[in-house]
């Protein structure tokens, strides 16, 4: 068994991506299951290709896609990515699509089937800061999560996928002319190694009272 994990290459004048940077100190295996780490382009065209290339190549049980979310306070398993591309700014390529789907035709929004719930009490238990979050936002991020739940449910019904934003790594936010929140490396890897035991371990949720009320 396999759990893939991707991070992004550096964007936006950023010199590292933490969401890359994280994944270089997983361990070899996590619950049993053989750790596979690819790093994928912040590109709209590329990034997604370059996930479902390796989901081809590897055929994981599981698959977490890890981004940045600079200004973020914790780590944030994701539960929905919806069918929309809005750019603030250009991708690594220049390309920045504006008010476009992701897959022409494809649902609204797929919510994924990992447990955050349960992730996010157990990272909180573990002494990091963590909350579910109920938008990947409109750039790569949300992009990459979208083409992954749609080959899920549109392919391979059986893979469980998911999406968790990361904060600033410290050695970012020390560079910073105004203050952000941020969290060391080995913190970061601690939350996805959490997630993927969480999600080896459990199916389904908790039911307890969770979100928003804004
Ligand atoms: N974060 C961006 C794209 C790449 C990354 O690490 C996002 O949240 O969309």
């Amino acid at each position: 068994m396999k759990i893939l994990f991707t991070g992004f290459d550096p964007f936006g004048g950023e010199a590292l991506n933490p969401s890359y940077e994280a994944l270089k100190l997983l361990p070899e295996t996590i619950a049993g299951a053989e750790v596979v780490r690819v790093e994928i382009s912040t590109t709209f065209q590329r990034g997604g290709e370059e996930l479902l290339a390796a989901v081809e190549r590897h055929q994981p049980s599981w698959v977490f896609c890890v981004g940045q979310a600079g200004g973020r306070f914790g780590v944030m398993p994701e539960f929905v990515a919806i069918n929309y591309r809005d750019a603030r700014i250009p991708d690594n390529d220049g390309f920045q699509p504006i008010g476009e789907a992701v897959v022409a035709g494809g649902e609204n929004a797929y919510f994924t089937a990992m447990p955050v719930k349960r992730m996010v009490q157990r990272m909180r238990e573990a002494g990091i800061p963590a909350s579910v979050s109920y938008t990947a936002g409109t750039y790569v991020c949300n992009d990459v999560f979208y083409r992954l739940l749609h080959h899920i449910h549109t392919r391979q019904p059986k893979l469980i996928g998911g999406f968790i934003h990361v904060p600033y790594a410290d050695e970012q936010a020390a560079k910073l002319t105004s203050p952000a929140p941020s969290l060391s490396l080995a913190a970061i890897a601690r939350a996805l190694q959490i997630a993927a035991e969480t999600a080896v371990a459990f199916r389904t949720d908790l039911t307890e009272a969770g979100g928003e009320i804004h």
